[in-house]
């Protein structure tokens, strides 16, 4: 049997609940700019009532820094105009720069300036702004989603700014800085339902920050597909893509199903919860792994889900 990206991309469909970030997403990029800003503000600091992300770290704060001690100079007007510069995907010097930047930088970048706006060194909202009711209606969808979600909406808010030139590619930018693991990861794995070795050792050496064990799972033209992304395809690809952004993730399958196939492939879906490095132990994903597993028992492909309700962690039939 020969299987295509394309066609292991959906593979468990029948299984799936859309979810609702997408949409969410939708409504927020159709806001202005100052009322994109301001909403972030709002839903971080509703938020931060119950979770607060973890302070970054100086090595992790090396390549933002300049950024932000030239935006810690400029006065209160200078300031915003940056930030909404950075919203707009304006092409400026400073907007290029955060295009440069990893996942995990752009959102130390953003940390820190919710610190100097929370110090009241800088303004999280513009002077004299008048929340419109889009505001209103996407900050109240943000609060019905679960804590996982929300930090996924505000992940994406920010890593969709900035300029983005195609000399920001990943292969141009420096090492990311390893996340130091305050905790070990789960590193005996079992999953109820999938005895698979492959699957087993993709998610311990996930929890090692092993990514080159991992990718060495992969079969050469295998592919890895992130939460609303599209397929990274081959090894080099998908271990420089780990490195940037699966360092310190705690990965928690709970269960599965696999179906073995005519030619010994097997299509494997898993779930089970995630933790971020950035909110640890306060914020579980809820995700699902969907694996297509060759012959020789190697990883083809793998998408990464996220769940739409923790109902659908045990949404493993097709309906
Ligand atoms: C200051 C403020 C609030 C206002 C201003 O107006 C604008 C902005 C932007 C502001 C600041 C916002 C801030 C500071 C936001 C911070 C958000 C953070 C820290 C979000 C972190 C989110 C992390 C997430 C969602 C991580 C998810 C990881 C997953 C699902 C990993 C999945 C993976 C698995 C399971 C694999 O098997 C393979 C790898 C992969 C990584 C895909």
């Amino acid at each position: 049997m020969t299987y295509t990206i394309e066609s292991a991309q959906s593979i468990f469909s029948n299984t799936q609940i859309p979810s609702q970030i997408p949409a969410i997403i939708a409504l927020f990029d159709q806001l202005s700019v100052d009322d994109r800003l301001a909403l972030l503000w709002y839903a971080y600091t509703e938020m931060g009532k119950t979770i607060t992300p973890a302070a970054p770290g100086a090595a992790r704060l090396q390549f933002a820094e300049r950024l932000l001690n030239e935006i810690k100079q400029m006065p209160n007007e200078g300031q915003m105009q940056v930030m909404r510069e950075l919203a707009l995907r304006s092409d400026t010097p400073i907007s290029r720069t955060y295009g440069y930047f990893s996942v995990n930088t752009k959102l130390a970048f953003w940390y820190e300036l919710g610190e100097l706006m929370k110090q009241g060194l800088v303004t999280p909202v513009p002077t004299g702004y008048q929340m419109s009711p889009g505001v209103e209606v996407v900050l109240e969808a943000i609060k019905k989603l679960d804590a996982g979600q929300q930090i996924t909406v505000l992940r994406n808010a920010v890593v969709d700014m900035g300029y983005d030139s195609d000399a920001a590619s990943s292969e141009n930018r420096a090492a990311e800085p390893m996340f130091k693991r305050a905790v070990p990861a789960p590193s005996k794995i079992t999953i109820a339902g999938v005895m698979e070795p492959a699957v087993l050792n993709y998610v311990e050496a996930m929890n090692a920050d092993n990514f080159k064990a991992a990718v060495e799972l992969f079969t050469s033209d295998g592919a890895l597909q992130p939460p609303f992304q599209k397929p990274i395809v081959g090894r080099e690809a998908i271990a420089k893509y780990m490195q940037e952004e699966a360092q310190g993730l705690n990965m928690m399958p709970q269960q599965g199903i696999c179906e073995t196939k005519a030619d010994g492939s097997k299509q494997i879906k898993v779930t089970g919860v995630v933790q971020t490095p950035w909110f640890g132990v306060n914020v579980g994903m809820n995700i699902a792994w969907r694996f297509l597993i060759n012959p020789q028992g190697k990883i083809f492909f793998v998408a990464i889900d996220m769940l739409a309700s923790p109902q659908e962690l045990l949404n493993l039939r097709p309906r």
